[in-house]
C-alpha cells in the first residue's frame, strides 16, 4: 500500500517568524560536536501497584554548553532543563515540588489533565525559594509527550530561558503494546528545541534580549546542546520533538529529505501514521516521528536541519535489520459529541509586541474571562487577527483539556493535526475551530505560547464548573504580591524590579 507523502509546512509563508523585522536567523555555533544530552529519567521515590511518589526540584546550577566557562542555568532535578518524567496512567501520582531556586516559581504541567489553578502549576500556584508543596492527581488522559514549564506571571519567559523546562512522558498500556521503538536514550529519543543567545563569558542575558515578540538567539541548542550528534544504532529512531523555545518556530527536514512517519501530536497518537519530509512546530508543539534509516550504512550521517540550518547529526552506526511496520492503525479518537444548542465561543488573538491581546483585554490574574460545564463540548472558534500580510502565526494554548482541531478557516485541518492536541498555530487573519471539553472543575489559563506574548497580557482564564453544583470560588492570585515577593527575593525595590511582559502592559496605559 502505497501512502501519500506530504511535502509542505502547511502554515501560512508570510507568516513564518523569518519574515519578522526582529529576526535572529540560526548560526552553527563555532563549538565542537558533542553528544546529544539525553537527560536522565527522574526516579521514583516510592512506588506500589497503585500509587507512585516523585520529587521535583527546582535548581540552579552550572552547564558546560560551550568551550570555556560554564553558562549559569536552571533545571529541574538537573543543572539545565530536567530529568524525563514518566507519569503512568490510572497510577495515583504524588509529587513533591521543591523550589530551590532563589525566586518563586511554579510547576505547571503543559498536557496533562488535572485541576487547576492549583494542581495545574499556572500562575495562581507560587512555589517560594526554600518552600516544598505537595500535589497528587491521576492521570486519565492518552498516552503523550507532554512537559513541565515555568509559569510564573510575568516572569514565565525568563523562568524557561533561564532552563526551566522538561519533558513528561505519559504512557498507557495502549501506547506499550504497540511496536513502536520505546527504549529510552536508545531509539527513543527526547528533543527539546531551543534557542539562546550566549553573551560574554558564556552567560545568558534574557533582559539585553528581549524582544516583547518573543526572544531568540542565534545559537540552537537541542537537550541543552550545542552542535549535537546522535549515534544511531539501531534501524528505527522514535523522535518525541519539542518545540521549547520562547519564540522559534522550526521547520525540520532531513539530509536527502529523507521520509519520516509523524506518529503523535501534542496529546495523544495520531489515528494513523502522517508520512512527511518536513514539519513545521510553533512554540510548545510536540511531534513524535518514527525515522527509519534502512537506505544509511554505518559511517553515514543524516542531518536534522531547521530551514538551512543543521541542527543534529545523526551518525549511522552498524544496525540490526528491522522488518517491523508501523501500525495503520495507531488510535481510536472519540470525537465528543456537541448539543446543538451549545453556542461556538469566540476569541481573539490581536495584536503584536507589547499591544498584544486576548479578546481586546490583557490578562488579569483575578478575573474569570469565561466559563464551560465539566464535560460539555464546545466549539472554541479562535481568530488570529493579525493582518496576513505582516502578522504573525500566534499558538493558542489551553490548560487542563486537549481539543480536537476541527477546521481553519472552514477547511480541512492539516493531515498531521488529527490527534489530541493543547495547543495549535492560528495563521494571521485565520480562524481555526477546535473542540473543547474539560473533564475536571478548576480555572485554567488559554494563551498565545510565545512566552513573551503570554508574559504580555495575550492570555486569559476559565472557570469551569459543575453544572448541577454552586460554583466554587478560587482563591486567586493578583499581580502585586508575586511582583513584590520577586523584588524582595531579588533584594531591590519593587519600582525597579524588570520582568518580561511589564513594558507591554506599561506602554498601553494598562494595570498588570
Ligand atoms: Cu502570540
Amino acid at each position: 500500500m502505497s501512502k501519500e507523502i506530504y511535502h509542505n509546512y502547511f502554515f501560512d509563508e508570510p507568516a513564518f517568524n523569518t519574515h519578522d523585522g526582529g529576526y535572529v536567523p540560526l548560526e552553527v555555533a563555532d563549538a565542537p560536536e558533542k553528544p546529544l544530552a539525553i537527560p536522565a529519567l527522574l526516579k521514583p521515590d516510592k512506588e506500589t501497584d497503585t500509587d507512585i511518589w516523585y520529587t521535583v526540584t527546582a535548581q540552579a546550577g552550572e552547564t558546560q554548553i560551550l568551550p570555556g566557562q560554564k553558562t549559569k542555568t536552571w533545571g529541574y532535578n538537573a543543572t539545565i532543563l530536567g530529568q524525563t518524567i514518566i507519569y503512568p496512567v490510572g497510577k495515583h501520582i504524588h509529587v513533591a515540588l521543591e523550589n530551590h531556586l532563589s525566586e518563586l516559581t511554579t510547576f505547571h504541567w503543559h498536557g496533562l489533565i488535572v485541576s487547576g489553578p492549583y494542581v495545574d502549576g499556572g500562575c495562581h500556584a507560587p512555589v517560594y525559594p526554600g518552600e516544598t508543596k505537595h500535589i497528587d492527581f491521576t492521570l486519565d488522559q492518552p498516552a503523550a509527550t507532554t512537559w513541565l514549564h515555568a509559569h510564573p506571571c510575568p516572569s514565565t519567559a525568563e523562568q524557561v530561558w533561564h532552563g526551566l523546562a522538561t519533558m513528561v512522558l505519559v504512557k498507557d498500556d495502549h501506547i506499550n503494546s504497540l511496536p513502536l521503538p520505546h527504549n529510552y536514550g536508545v531509539d527513543d529519543i527526547p528533543l527539546v528545541l531551543q534557542d539562546r543567545r550566549f553573551h560574554e563569558n558564556n552567560q545568558l542575558d534574557y533582559h539585553a534580549d528581549y524582544d516583547p515578540d518573543g526572544v531568540q538567539g542565534p545559537t540552537a541548542m537541542i537537550n541543552g546542546t550545542v552542535n549535537p550528534v546522535f549515534d544511531v544504532t539501531t534501524q528505527k529512531i522514535r523522535l518525541r520533538i519539542l518545540d521549547g523555545a520562547n519564540r522559534r518556530e522550526w521547520r525540520l527536514h532531513f539530509s536527502d529529505d529523507l521520509k519520516f512517519a509523524q506518529i503523535g501530536g501534542d496529546s495523544s497518537l495520531l489515528p494513523e501514521p502522517v508520512y512527511l519530509d518536513h514539519l513545521m512546530l510553533t512554540c510548545a508543539e510536540r511531534a513524535e516521528i518514527v525515522v527509519d534509516f534502512a537506505g544509511y550504512h554505518d559511517g553515514q550521517t543524516v542531518t536534522l536541519f531547521t530551514d538551512d540550518t543543521p541542527i543534529v547529526k545523526f551518525k549511522i552506526h552498524q544496525f540490526a535489520p528491522d522488518n517491523t511496520t508501523l501500525p495503520d492503525h495507531l488510535l481510536t479518537i472519540n470525537k465528543p459529541k456537541v448539543d446543538s444548542k451549545t453556542p461556538i465561543r469566540k476569541i481573539v488573538m490581536s495584536g503584536m509586541d507589547e499591544s498584544v491581546m486576548m479578546d481586546n483585554k490583557k490578562f488579569s490574574m483575578q478575573r474569570i474571562d469565561a466559563t464551560q460545564p465539566v464535560g460539555q463540548a464546545q466549539y472554541w472558534d479562535i481568530t488570529n487577527s493579525n493582518s496576513p500580510e505582516s502578522g504573525m502565526v500566534h499558538p493558542f494554548h489551553v490548560h487542563g483539556t486537549e481539543f480536537l482541531v476541527i477546521s481553519r478557516n472552514g477547511q480541512a485541518p492539516y493531515p498531521n493535526e488529527h490527534g489530541f492536541k493543547d495547543t495549535v498555530g492560528v495563521n494571521p487573519g485565520e480562524t481555526v475551530r477546535i473542540l473543547v471539553r474539560f473533564d475536571l472543575p478548576g480555572v485554567y489559563m488559554y494563551h498565545c505560547h510565545i512566552i513573551e506574548h503570554e508574559d504580555g497580557g495575550m492570555m486569559a482564564q476559565i472557570q469551569t464548573y459543575y453544572p448541577d453544583k454552586p460554583m466554587p470560588k478560587y482563591k486567586l492570585m493578583d499581580m502585586d504580591t508575586l511582583m513584590n515577593a520577586f523584588a524582595k527575593e531579588r533584594g531591590i525595590d519593587p519600582k525597579d524590579l524588570w520582568m518580561a511582559g511589564m513594558d507591554s502592559y506599561r506602554k498601553m496605559g494598562m494595570k498588570m
